[in-house]
C-alpha cells in the first residue's frame, strides 16, 4: 500500500532553553482533528519528542473485531496511509468485505475497509491471545512506520455511551449508524470508574515539559481520557505547561456532534465552555481569531488566551498551529 503522502521531516525543533535538550511534550489526542495536529507538531519535534495518549472511548466491537478508530486515525496519520478526503480509514480503500456481509446479515453500518481490516484483525488476535491494548498499540504503530510513543488511555475498557429518547446508544450507534440525528439527554463513560490509566500514562504527564490538549471534542474524544481515575489529577498535579486548542470557532464544532455534546453536558458552546471544562488544569488556551472577543473572560479565568488561526487547512496550516503552540510553551 502506497503512502497518502510524504512524511514531512522535522527541519528544527524547540530545546529547553537551559539544558538544550529537547522538550518532553504529552498531546492527548481524539481522532481527525488531533491528528492533523499531531503531523503539524511531527513536522517540527523529533518523534521521540512526543507522547500521544489516545482516546479509546469510541472503541466497538464490529464482528467481533475491536476497533480503536481514535488510536487508528492517529497512527494512520502519522504514518502516512489515512485517507485524507474522510479523515479516517486507509487510503485507496475497497468495501468489498463489508458488500459481502450483507449476505449474512451482519450488520454494515459501520464502513470497515477490506485494508483497514487487516489492522482489527491483526489487533483483535493479539489482545486475544492476552496481549494487553498498550502492546498491541506499541506493535501496530511500530508496524505502520509511527515512531512516536502511542498509549490508549486505559487498558480497560471504557465506552462512550450516549442517552437518547429511546435510552443508550454506544458512541458509534449515535455517531455513524445514527448519523448523530438522535438528541442527547445524557453523557457516559461506562467502565471509567474501575479503569485505569494504561502504563506510562501518568508518568508522562508527570515528567512532560508540556501538554497539549488537541483540537478534540471535549466530550467524547477528551472527555473519557479525563474520566480515567488518576488522568485528570496528573494533570492538575504536573509542573508541565498545559496547553489546549479550542475545537469549538465561532459558537460551532469545526466538525462533529461537539457543540451539541458540549450543550447536554451543560456547557456553553464556546471557546468559554472549552476552557471551563479544562479549567482545574489548563494554563494557555489556543483561540480562534473568530473568537478574540472572547478572551478577557477566559483570562478572567486564569488561563492565558492565544489568539491565532486555528483551523487548519492543509499541511502548512497543521504545521503553522503546531508552530504556534509550541512557540506558546517556549
Ligand atoms: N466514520 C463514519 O462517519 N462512518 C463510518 O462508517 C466509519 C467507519 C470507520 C471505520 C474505522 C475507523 O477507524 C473509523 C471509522 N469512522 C467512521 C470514523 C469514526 O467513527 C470516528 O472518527 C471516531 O470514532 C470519532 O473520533
Amino acid at each position: 500500500l502506497e503512502r497518502s503522502g510524504p512524511r514531512p521531516r522535522p527541519p528544527r525543533f524547540p530545546r529547553l532553553a537551559l539544558t538544550g535538550r529537547p522538550m518532553r511534550i504529552v498531546a492527548l489526542a481524539g481522532g481527525t482533528g488531533a491528528a492533523k495536529l499531531l503531523r503539524g507538531l511531527d513536522a517540527l519535534v523529533p518523534p521521540r519528542t512526543l507522547t500521544i495518549v489516545g482516546n479509546t472511548g469510541d472503541d466497538a466491537l464490529i464482528w467481533g473485531l475491536h476497533v480503536s478508530p481514535d488510536l487508528d486515525t492517529v497512527c494512520y496519520t502519522l504514518g502516512g496511509w489515512i485517507d485524507e478526503d474522510r479523515g479516517w480509514g486507509l487510503h485507496g480503500e475497497s468495501f468489498r468485505t463489508l458488500g459481502e456481509m450483507v449476505r449474512f446479515g451482519e450488520p454494515t453500518w459501520f464502513n470497515l475497509g477490506d485494508r483497514d481490516l487487516a489492522t482489527h484483525l491483526h489487533r483483535t488476535r493479539l489482545l486475544r491471545e492476552g496481549q494487553t491494548l498498550t502492546e498491541v498499540t506499541a506493535k501496530i504503530a511500530q508496524d505502520l512506520d509511527v515512531s512516536h510513543a502511542v498509549l490508549p488511555m486505559s487498558d480497560q475498557s471504557v465506552r462512550t455511551c450516549v442517552r437518547g429518547p429511546d435510552g443508550w446508544l454506544g458512541f458509534q450507534e449515535y455517531f455513524v449508524r445514527e448519523k448523530t440525528q438522535v438528541e442527547v439527554l445524557e453523557v457516559n463513560y461506562a467502565g471509567a470508574n474501575v479503569a485505569l490509566p494504561a502504563p506510562g500514562v501518568v508518568e508522562a504527564i508527570a515528567s512532560a515539559h508540556a501538554v497539549i490538549v488537541c483540537p478534540s471534542n471535549p466530550i467524547t474524544s477528551i472527555g473519557p481520557i479525563l474520566a480515567v481515575p488518576g488522568i485528570a489529577r496528573a494533570l492538575e498535579a504536573t509542573d508541565a505547561v498545559v496547553l489546549a486548542v479550542s475545537p469549538i470557532v465561532g459558537g460551532q464544532a469545526v466538525s462533529g456532534p461537539a457543540g451539541r455534546l458540549m450543550a447536554a453536558c451543560g456547557f456553553e458552546v464556546s471557546a468559554l465552555g472549552v476552557a471551563s471544562a479544562y479549567a482545574p488544569w489548563l494554563d494557555i488556551l489556543l483561540v480562534d481569531n473568530q473568537d478574540r472577543a472572547l478572551t478577557p473572560s477566559i483570562e478572567a479565568a486564569g488561563i492565558r488566551t492565544i489568539v491565532t488561526e486555528t483551523v487548519m487547512r492543509g499541511r502548512e496550516g497543521e504545521i503553522a498551529l503546531a508552530r504556534r503552540a509550541l512557540e506558546a510553551l517556549a
